[in-house]
């Protein structure tokens, strides 16, 4: 009899358990016409970080990755790190895009989501002085 209460008890609390996750699920639900679809998918990183990959002047300035790769419509979350141990901030700017990470100091990051709205081939580059004639600029594939 005790086995059978037992039981009874592990049910209603699973019951209660499943009422509950339900309970969550309904308002974001409530309105699936704006909550859901393309929206709703997460993200994909873009994470760029400025560097000097050597003690060489002639090879300061890079990014860490020049070329990256994503498919319309995506929604992308691009970061620039300042990884350059110097003095210079540094930039990340996609035109096409409208993306413009600016005044990223030493050892800082910023970060901002765009969505991928039209297929091609664009540059990535940091605008701060002649960085860009340096080395500092990337493509970005969008297929
Ligand atoms: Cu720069």
């Amino acid at each position: 009899m005790r086995s059978v209460f037992s039981l009874f008890l592990v049910v209603v609390i699973a019951a209660a358990g499943c009422l509950g996750g339900n309970g969550k699920q309904a308002s974001p639900s409530a309105s699936p016409s704006t909550a859901a679809g393309s929206n709703a998918t997460a993200a994909k990183e873009m994470y760029v970080v400025a560097t000097d990959v050597s003690s060489q002047p002639t090879t300061w300035y890079r990014f860490s990755k020049s070329a990256y790769t994503f498919k319309a419509n995506d929604k992308i979350n691009v970061t620039l790190k300042n990884a350059v141990g110097d003095i210079n901030q540094h930039a990340l700017i996609i035109d096409e895009f409208n993306v413009k990470l600016e005044n990223v100091a030493v050892s800082d990051s910023k970060s901002v989501i765009f969505t991928a709205t039209k297929a091609g081939t664009f540059k990535f580059y940091c605008n701060v002085g002649n960085h860009r004639t340096l080395g500092m600029e990337g493509t970005l594939t969008i297929s």
